[in-house]
């Protein structure tokens, strides 16, 4: 399908890094529009070392190296089409969104970056079967399962690879959704962000569950993981010390992973989320993602451990708290947390054809 051509305007240097990045990764691709709707899923993912800090905010490029498990059928699915009118149409669970929401202001800018040589302008529908905005990695599956939608729509022949340093842009955490299972996003090193992607981890557990704790305190969060991130790396006096110390975690969580040492994998995970939390409190002014209820729970899974269940947790930028645990001990897990908690194998896959390879 033919698009109309037209003139390059001038843009922000920082929106030229942005499409300069995205041309290097396209070039030669032409878009090529093969379908006229396409459809997505990518799933959620949650870190097991976290990202926290930018190196470059504008590239996305991370301070250091993580290491997330994905969340199985638990994710975005999204369907793209190119609309005929001359804005973009974004809609969240059948419900059209503001463009000026804080929900749909990241997606625009990201298409942004995709219509520069033929002024196009998109329908996006995502529906999301997991909470928005409260710390289960939404904007990572939404950006994840749009970045392939575009490949789709515009028929990019790249590699998974490539795709996820597209979707980081979109969001950080969303180019460790381009996968099932284990996966790593390195830091890189290089000023241009060439170098820094997700890679699947050749390892299979399938015995492994995550129990999604529900929140108090619903809705959306007040401070953004974005807004709270870029905070705490301008004004945490501890922040210098965490890239090292990350980078440590991921050396260690991967020989932990590779040996299947449940304990080892859990008390790291756990360590390296209260260091991450510890750097959020200290920012200037402090930012709690925790309130009462998430430290009893913290509080109940270490009594729990004590009491020989083996149960280990981790918490992003929300309210919600996830627990590590093995299937064996899914009776003891719902009996403790109630029927509402929510009981996720990361290695299932969607029932849908949109299927991403496991790695190994
Ligand atoms: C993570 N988080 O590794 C970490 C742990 C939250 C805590 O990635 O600015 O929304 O879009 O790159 O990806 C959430 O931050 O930040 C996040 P941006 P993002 O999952």
């Amino acid at each position: 399908m033919p698009l109309p051509t037209t003139n390059h305007t001038s843009h922000s240097p920082k929106i030229a890094k942005r499409l300069d990045f995205i041309r290097s990764l396209l070039r030669p691709q032409r878009y090529d529009i093969q379908h006229e709707v396409v459809n997505a899923f990518a799933p959620s993912n949650i870190a097991l070392v976290k990202y926290w800090g930018k190196r470059d905010d504008e590239l996305f490029l991370p301070t250091n190296s993580s290491i997330s498990l994905s969340l199985g059928d638990k994710g975005a699915y999204t369907t793209l089409s190119i609309a005929n009118t001359s804005t973009d149409s974004i809609t969240l669970n059948e419900q059209e969104q503001d463009l000026n929401s804080r929900f749909a202001k990241p997606i625009i800018d990201f298409l942004d970056l995709f219509r520069q040589e033929h002024q196009v302008f998109f329908n996006v529908k995502t529906s999301l079967n997991i909470a928005h905005s409260s710390g289960l990695a939404s904007s990572a599956c939404g950006f994840a399962a749009l970045t392939l939608a575009l490949q789709k729509l515009f028929n990019w022949q790249i590699s998974r690879q490539q795709l996820s340093m597209i979707a980081r842009l979109g969001s950080g955490s969303a180019s460790r959704s381009l996968y099932h299972g284990f996966v790593q996003w390195d830091r890189g090193q290089c000023d241009r962000g060439l170098d820094s992607y997700a890679t699947p981890l050749h390892v299979k557990w399938p015995q492994l569950r995550f129990a999604l704790l529900p929140a108090l305190e619903r809705g959306v969060k007040r401070v953004s993981s974005r807004q709270a991130m870029h905070l705490c790396q301008r004004s945490s006096p501890l922040f210098d010390k965490w890239p090292s110390i990350a980078q440590e975690h991921c050396k260690q969580l991967l020989t932990a992973l590779h040996a299947k040492e449940f304990n080892t994998v859990g008390e790291l995970i756990e360590h390296n989320c209260e260091v991450m939390h510890a750097l959020i409190q200290s920012s200037r002014p402090a930012i709690f993602f925790r309130d009462s209820h998430t430290l009893a729970l913290i509080e109940k899974v270490v009594k729990l451990r004590l009491e020989g269940l083996p149960l280990y947790y981790t918490q992003d930028a929300g309210h919600h708290l996830k627990l590590l645990f093995e299937e064996h001990n899914r009776a003891d897990v719902l009996r403790e947390f109630g029927c509402e908690t929510i009981i996720v194998d990361p290695f299932e896959q969607p029932v849908c054809s949109e299927l991403l390879p496991y790695a190994g």
